[in-house]
């Protein structure tokens, strides 16, 4: 097929999407408008070049995991075991739960298809027969649409024995989570899968070693999947030939806070805050003090012309002290209290937590929330501040997973760029920026 030309800057004229190519057009969840606009096609390639080849394009491509860690995807997929004779297992990850986050939504409900292709390719390449979504269970039409394609395409041929002729069989359920953000940690969301309750699990052994009911597995979340077709169905280089050196391809930016436009943009990695804030989102509508760059877990930065100008992708922003995340842009508006803002982030990491390590269960869940509620009452003292501060350094890098960490990421950020605001609640008990009535009402 003919690839769309590279986007370099997301000013460039040519600029074309792909993930998000067909959203909002009519009909876009059926499998006749799918393969009308070129849909599997791209399994087609994948079948044609063989198991092997399939993982060295995507590794070539330089993908990289898009559910907020950015590991190679091409290397995770090598991971798997050859030969081995045992049943081997694709997971997609669309648990999508993560506050500011919401660009896999789309793609599952209005592009099912996409996502199907990419699994069955991920499924090719890595001698797996057997996939399940885990899709959270917020996200009714998405899951309906998706077992409506699963079965189009059962009923087709792209899915089920000797996919296409092939030789290759595939078959692929959804699995509806119970609305608990933990279920997005990989380990965890095979434990609910499986019916357990939904407790991390220790890594390694990383899933591919050992994943859902001990076989090998491999998770990638929604986005990094449907990469994969358009890797397929353009070649390597195109996707390498767009984003920065280390940081490939185009993603999936969501923008929300008080902006023209808020929503979600697909743009090439390394575009900037300023041409996603100004050029695609029309601008704030109201004074700024903070971004939050790539999801409520990624730490709070500066809104500066410096953070403005940085590239989005992934070592620019860790350069800036934050992450990439999942490119959930969040803007934080100077007259929200950021105390308050921060509490409400906290509340959430509290209410998510699973319970089972010290660390989260009696640090995040207990005092941390505490803490905050107390400071937001006007009932906190000084040295409140320190004390969350010397509470994030014991919790910090100490829990059994990330979800405490996570929590701290807008914590110890939040401190480090408001330190003035925490002090005059602190000592005062009350707040440079009065509460605003959409934050009492949660
Ligand atoms: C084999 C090794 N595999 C790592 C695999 C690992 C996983 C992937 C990434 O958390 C982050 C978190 C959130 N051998 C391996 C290996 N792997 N080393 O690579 O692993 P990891 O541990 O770096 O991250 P994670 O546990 O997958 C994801 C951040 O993303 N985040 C998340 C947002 C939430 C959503 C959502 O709701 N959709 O995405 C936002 O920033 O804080 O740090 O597969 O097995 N040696």
């Amino acid at each position: 097929a003919t690839p769309p030309k590279p986007i370099t800057s997301a000013k460039d004229p040519r600029f074309a999407p792909t993930l998000y190519a067909r959203v909002s057009k009519p009909d876009s969840h059926t499998l006749d408008a799918y393969v009308r606009d070129g849909g599997y096609q791209a399994l087609l390639r994948a079948f044609a070049m063989g198991n092997d080849a399939v993982i060295d394009e995507v590794k070539k491509s330089g993908l990289r995991g898009r559910g907020g860690a950015g590991f190679p995807t091409g290397m995770k997929w090598s991971f798997m075991p050859l030969n081995d004779g045992r049943q081997h297992i694709v997971l997609c990850n669309a648990d999508e739960s993560e506050p500011g986050s919401f660009k896999d939504r789309y793609l599952l409900s209005e592009d099912p298809h996409q996502l199907i292709e990419g699994m069955i390719i991920a499924g090719f390449a890595m001698r797996a027969t057997l996939g399940y979504i885990y899709i959270r269970g917020e996200y009714v039409l998405a899951a309906q649409r998706l077992t409506a394609a699963i079965e189009e395409a059962t009923r087709a041929g792209y899915l089920g024995d000797n996919i296409l002729g092939s030789g290759f069989s595939m078959r692929l359920h959804v699995h509806r989570g119970a609305g608990a953000y933990i279920c997005g940690e990989e380990t965890a969301l095979m434990n609910s899968l499986e019916g357990l309750r939904a407790n991390p699990r220790l890594k390694p052994p990383f899933p591919a070693a050992s994943g859902l009911y001990g076989l090998p597995t491999t998770i990638n979340n929604v986005e990094s999947l449907c990469s994969a077709v358009h890797i397929l169905k353009y070649g390597w280089e195109w996707h390498a030939s767009m984003g920065t050196e280390k940081s490939k391809g185009n993603k999936l930016f969501q923008l929300s806070g008080p902006v023209r436009r808020p929503g979600v943009y697909e743009l090439p990695l390394g575009a900037t805050f300023r041409e996603l804030i100004y050029d695609f989102g029309g601008g704030p509508t109201e004074d700024i003090k903070a971004i939050i760059p790539g999801g409520s877990s990624c730490p709070m930065m500066p809104f500066t012309d410096d953070i403005l100008d940085t590239p989005m992708d992934y070592e620019s922003v860790a350069a800036k002290g934050s992450m990439l995340g999942t490119g959930g842009v969040t803007l934080v508006p100077t007259a929200d209290c950021i105390v308050n803002a921060t509490w409400n982030l906290v509340r959430f990491y509290a209410h998510e937590s699973c319970g089972k390590c010290t660390p989260c269960r009696e640090g995040i869940s207990g005092w941390m929330v505490r803490m905050y509620e107390k400071l937001v009452r006007g009932g906190g003292k000084p040295g409140d501040v320190d004390l969350i501060l010397d509470m994030s350094d014991n919790i910090s890098g100490k829990s059994f997973c990330a979800l405490a960490d996570a929590c701290l990421g807008p914590v110890v950020s939040s401190v480090k760029l408001f330190r003035h605001e925490y002090d005059v609640l602190a000592s005062t008990g009350k707040p440079m920026y009065p509460a605003r009535k959409r934050w009492n009402d949660l």
